[in-house]
């Protein structure tokens, strides 16, 4: 009998072989059910160090209700952006690195001062952002079928990827962000609609949440980061040749070919 046992190490290394060999693989806690959320943003943290990449961000995950309810998690959860996930507008979707990606639309926030909880609120969220911009993400779970338990999606930083930020820039206290429309294309036709209040009400509520779910770590926001609030609307799987586009009503367009 073969008695293997997992620690935060090893869950790293699959998820790394997983992602660096474009396989995905099943839940680890499938093999590892005493996995919990703890344990999976060590496994996390542990997994984005291995890219060997900057932190220039945080995203959101599952904070809309569309997601939720798709992926049968009711939490919203966090991971890192790096400067190695970073698209340029318009840019190609690097199928050829990924394992089976999907977009999904973002109000990206960029920040003008270091946020740090416990107790941060929407209004001392929203008064450390600099501007709000547009943004689509990519995802691309490590695991087969985007089939996993919250500690799973946790410990694969949240099936982060890549993601583009748009290039029209606003200060987020001019916007009413719960009522800023998007209209999500493939290929030109609309495949769904969503405004910001998809993303826990308005986006704020999604800053502060993280800002305060990362205190609970003993981490902060810092100046200059991006966050990525969450997906607007549920994630479009990606077809070479059928470009994805978010419209806002305010932050302008941004595309993935
Ligand atoms: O950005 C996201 O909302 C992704 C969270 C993880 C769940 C998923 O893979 O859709
Ligand atoms: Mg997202």
């Amino acid at each position: 009998m073969t008695v293997t046992t997992w620690t935060v190490e090893r869950a790293v290394e699959e998820l790394r072989a997983a992602e660096t060999g474009r396989t995905a693989r099943r839940p680890i806690t499938d093999d590892w059910p005493e996995l919990d959320v703890a344990t999976a943003y060590q496994v996390q943290t542990e997994f984005v160090a291995a890219r060997g990449e900057r932190v220039i961000g945080v995203k959101l995950g599952l904070t809309s209700h569309a997601k939720q309810q798709r992926m049968g998690i009711d939490a919203p959860l966090t991971g890192w952006l790096t400067d190695g996930m970073v698209l340029a507008a318009d840019a190609r979707v690097p199928v050829g690195e990924l394992i089976h990606p999907r977009v999904e639309p973002e109000i990206v926030f960029t920040l003008g001062a270091r946020l740090q909880g416990p107790g941060v609120t929407p209004a001392t969220a929203m008064a450390a952002v600099r501007t709000v911009s547009a943004g689509l993400e990519v995802i691309d779970s490590r695991y087969r079928d985007f089939r996993f338990t919250l500690a799973d999606v946790i410990a694969d930083n949240a099936s982060s990827a890549r993601f583009v930020v748009g290039d029209v820039t606003r200060d987020p206290r001019e916007l009413d962000l719960a009522l800023e429309a998007c209209v999500l294309r493939e290929a030109g036709e609309v495949v769904d609609t969503a405004t910001g209040a998809a993303v826990q009400g308005h986006p704020a509520n999604a800053l502060a949440l993280a800002a305060n779910a990362l205190a609970d770590r003993g981490l902060a926001l810092e100046e200059g980061w991006l966050v990525l609030t969450g997906g607007l609307t549920d994630a479009v799987p990606f077809r070479p040749g059928h470009p994805i586009t978010a419209e806002f009503t305010h932050l302008g367009t941004v595309t993935v070919g």
